[in-house]
């Protein structure tokens, strides 16, 4: 530790049956979220079979009625629980210990309880076939009051870490009057103000339109208001699931390595700049849907590429850090640092891995992202590409990656197989990687997204889809991959859990950084402002950059929802199927 370092103050480290019950907590989070992926990442090799002309739902029957009842409760349980939980625990797990300050547990077992609660009712209206309205629950479909009461209470419950978040800073902030927060503290924190501003959106379209129209306390809704209230949040929601991967990343990934983080005040750079662009952005979702200028739409393909580049700033530093990693492990030539990192632990694995599967991701979103491109692919299986190559592989192998140290650092068990969790994150990156290119290519095909084209007749469905029918097989195959991945991870997963060898619990992998010393911890040296960089300082008025954002959202959507309210269409609620 350099010199000019002073010494700790006087810490009050946290009791053990403190810690004990922190770890408990976070332990229910990560279980809870992972038994809902298993669910909703089992059924998804159905939706893959469906588009390579299989057709296995009849043979599901009484379980499940449709191809659209499985892919509703394929989006809900992995895009909202699985990733909810993971990320409401770790954002304030991560940040506690990094603090060395207790989180207030009666806010986070209550986030917790309202998504248990939120969770059960959503399950129950998808399961009794009632609410087969997908993820999006676009109306005029029209689902179950459970279905809507249910995701009210999840999105209620999701915002409860903020409170926490903010608690912990303040309470280190007057132990560490003038340092910059400790960085994961600081990327939880950001992340977290921008999910709790964004979820405006999708809150108020819940609870003034679809709770009390599914009730029948009014009977017709403006689906473009609700559409737009909708991807107010849905579009920050994606990275509400991507910054805490990028937690992983920049907080941690670096030690796990061996090495160092290439910066620290790129990491906050990257978590500002996210937070003001993705709150105005959400229409770029609805560049096909009427009642946007040629103005506005040109405008949000600006800040559609302007919210890509913090992941361009990611590519870079990530790439820094990996190779200086690897360069420190022998690795010589132009890729042969990236041989040379630790590929034998499977948290690093998984997380490298999910970076290359980026790549590709990130570059579909930026096809999304311009508006005559956009109007190609739109409602194709493309986009279910992208976002199975985004928040399918870099989140949600992430998440793997990381449960493979948490469960040891948390249970004092080790994995019962290394193996198999490498051939769980090798098989994860193959199979999402084949389903992905697949359904790109094919929507390329025109082949539309969210269609039981398996039910078609046979003729029909050759007459319509055999141009595209080797991505259409690839579709397929990539599906079957990733169930064999789920097996291997499961396996570890709930393996582990239950029959882990005792060993001593590992500490949490917080990394370092290069250059200045950003923060540290209570247990660590005070770091005295004026040995923080300029960027990490300018960085560190969150309400200021919150204000900033939430301004510059408001000033987009202000015109949007004006024009709709003035020519409203109300139209009453419709069930498909
Ligand atoms: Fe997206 C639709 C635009 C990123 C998720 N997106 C979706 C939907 C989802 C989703 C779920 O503009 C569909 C929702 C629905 O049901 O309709 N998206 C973008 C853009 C980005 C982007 C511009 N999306 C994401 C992420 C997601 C996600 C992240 C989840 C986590 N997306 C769109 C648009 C639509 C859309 C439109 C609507 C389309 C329509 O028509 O409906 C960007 O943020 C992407 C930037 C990323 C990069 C990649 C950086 C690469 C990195 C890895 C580096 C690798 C290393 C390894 C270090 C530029 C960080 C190096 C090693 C070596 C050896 C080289
Ligand atoms: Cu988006």
């Amino acid at each position: 530790m350099s010199a000019h370092l002073s010494t700790p103050a006087a810490v009050a480290v946290p009791r053990p049956d403190v810690l004990a019950a922190e770890r408990r907590m976070m332990l229910a989070f990560l279980v809870v979220g992972f038994s809902a992926l298993l669910l909703g990442a089992g059924i998804g090799p159905l939706q893959a079979l469906n588009y390579s002309g299989h057709n296995l739902y009849p043979a599901l029957r009484p379980f499940f009625q449709s191809y659209y009842q499985g892919l509703t409760i394929h989006g809900v349980m992995n895009g909202y629980v699985f990733t909810f939980f993971v990320i409401c625990g770790l954002l304030v797990y991560l940040p506690a210990r990094e603090l060395g300050i207790t989180p207030n547990m009666t806010l986070w077992r209550g986030s917790f309880v309202i998504m248990l609660i939120g969770t059960g009712l959503v399950l129950a209206a998808m399961f009794d076939n009632s609410s087969n309205v997908l993820w999006t629950f676009y109306p005029p479909l029209k689902g179950s009051p459970l279905f809507y009461f249910g995701l009210t209470a999840l999105g209620l419950g999701s915002t409860l870490p903020l409170p926490i978040l903010l608690q912990m800073r303040s309470a280190w902030k007057k132990q560490r009057p003038g340092e910059v927060t400790p960085l994961v503290t600081y990327m939880a924190l950001i992340t977290m103000l921008m999910w709790d501003v964004s979820t405006i959106g999708i809150m108020t379209e819940l609870v003034i339109q679809m709770d009390p129209w599914s009730l029948g306390l009014i009977h017709t809704v403006d689906p473009a208001i609700s559409r737009t209230l909708y991807w107010l949040t849905g579009h920050p929601i994606v990275y509400f699931w991507l910054m805490p991967a990028y937690v992983s990343w920049y907080g941690l990934l670096a030690n796990q390595l061996g090495g160092r983080l290439a910066s620290d005040a790129m990491g906050r750079l990257t978590f500002v700049l996210m937070l003001i662009f993705s709150l105005p952005v959400g229409s770029h979702h609805q560049f096909a849907d009427p009642g946007f200028s040629p103005i506005w739409r040109g405008i949000l393909v600006v800040l559609t590429m302007s919210v890509a580049f913090p992941s361009l700033i990611t590519a870079f530093t990530m790439g820094l850090t990996l190779e200086f990693a690897g360069r420190k492990r022998g690795g010589k030539g132009i890729l042969g640092w990236f041989k040379a990192l630790p590929w034998g632990n499977p948290s690093v694995t998984a997380q490298v891995l999910s970076m290359l599967t980026f790549v590709i991701g990130g570059a579909s979103g930026m096809v999304n992202g311009s508006w005559q491109l956009d109007a190609v692919v739109h409602n194709t299986t493309f986009i279910p590409g992208h976002f199975h190559m985004t928040v399918g592989s870099v989140v949600a192998m992430t998440f793997m990656g990381m449960a493979f140290w948490l469960i040891p650092h948390l249970t004092g068990r080790a994995l019962i197989s290394r193996r198999l969790a490498l051939a769980a994150a090798w098989l994860w990156f193959i199979g999402m990687s084949t389903f992905g290119i697949g359904m790109q290519t094919a929507g390329l095909y025109g082949v539309p997204r969210r269609a039981w084209v398996s039910a078609l007749p046979h003729e029909a469905f050759h007459t319509l889809y055999g141009a595209a029918h080797i991505p259409m097989a690839l579709i397929g195959i990539g599906g079957v991959i990733l169930w064999l991945a789920m097996i291997c991870f499961y396996i570890v997963f709930f393996g582990s859990l239950l029959f882990g060898r005792k060993i001593e619990a590992p500490a949490i992998p917080f990394a370092r950084a290069f250059g200045r010393s950003e923060s540290y911890s209570l247990e660590r040296p005070a770091v005295p402002s004026e040995h923080t960089s300029s960027l990490a300082r300018a960085m560190e008025p969150v309400w200021f950059w919150t204000g900033v954002a939430t301004l510059i959202c408001a000033l987009s959507y202000v015109p949007i929802f004006w024009s709709f309210l003035r020519h409203m269409t109300l139209s009453p609620g419709w069930v498909a199927w």
